[in-house]
């Protein structure tokens, strides 16, 4: 069986729940924190890789990490649904979309997120804790304080122009699904591809799409309620709340097998 490991609020994870969940695939998603999870992932790659990462059986090719690659793999095992265009220069198209939202507006505008969140290390922990028990999260809370500096380091929040960078990036990645989403609701031809996905996704973060797997817990530090007010009214975020009812068809994420077969 598939082992999904990820951090719930995580949009690189959160990309590769969607296409599990879309393509009803059966795994079992296992959620870690951020800082512990390090030894896991150590023991499982030999190295400090990343989430989403995903456990195959040696003979599929063993742990798979990177969310575009994961997707292709998924893509190429369980082609139904599809996550890309049949016609090539869309899905050519779909993939430069995806590229740009995960190397540049992601990386960027997760700079900005983490901060607010970091702002409140207990609502930091009561975050990417979700998932995980009270004791467990309880006792996270109290290393987010000293893991701070090395989440900022980590994640290049190296002051206040990398805050303000990340801020224009989900400006710019709002202003774009506005602009390319205008004519048909999606970014790529008439239907929902693997670009609407990771777009959606990525600006999950800063636009916190209501009963979906992204939604932060409430209630919520002023810090994180001031973050979030300044994309509400953006025409992007519009279009973020209406592809999460309309595309994602879950509303919260969960722990263990698939439920679905
Ligand atoms: N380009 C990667 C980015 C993944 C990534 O940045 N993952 C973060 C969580 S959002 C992570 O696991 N960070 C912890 C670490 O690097 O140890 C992808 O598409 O999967």
């Amino acid at each position: 069986m598939l082992e999904l490991l990820h951090f719930r609020c995580s949009p690189y994870n959160e990309k590769v729940r969607w296409a599990l969940d879309l393509k009803r695939v059966p795994h079992t998603r296992t959620p870690l924190l951020p800082g512990p999870h390090l030894p896991r992932m150590r023991k499982l790659t030999g190295s400090d890789s990343f989430t989403p990462l995903l456990v195959r059986d040696t003979a599929d090719g063993g742990p798979l990490n990177g969310s575009a690659a994961i997707l292709d793999w998924l893509e190429a095992r369980y082609p139904t649904p599809a996550l890309l265009p049949a016609d090539e220069a869309e899905a050519a198209r779909a993939r430069d979309i995806q590229r740009r939202f995960d190397d540049d507006i992601g990386l960027r505008g997760r700079r900005a997120a983490l901060a607010a969140l970091l702002a409140s290390p207990a609502y930091f922990a009561a975050v990417f804790g979700a998932g995980h028990g009270r004791l467990a999260r309880a006792a996270y809370a109290l290393t987010v304080p000293l893991a701070a500096p090395l989440v900022r380091k980590g994640n290049g929040i190296a002051g206040a122009a990398a805050i303000a960078d990340g801020h224009a990036a989900f400006v710019e990645g709002l202003d774009y699904v506005a602009r390319e989403a205008a004519a048909t609701g999606y970014l790529v031809g008439r239907g929902f591809t693997v670009a609407d996905r990771t777009a959606a996704s990525m600006l999950a973060m800063c636009v916190d799409p209501p009963d979906s797997p992204m939604a932060r817990p409430r209630p919520m530090p002023q810090s994180s309620t001031s973050f979030l007010e300044r994309y509400a009214t953006h025409p992007g975020a519009d279009w973020v709340r209406g592809i999460y009812p309309r595309h994602r068809h879950a509303r919260a994420d969960f722990n263990g097998p698939s439920i679905r077969p």
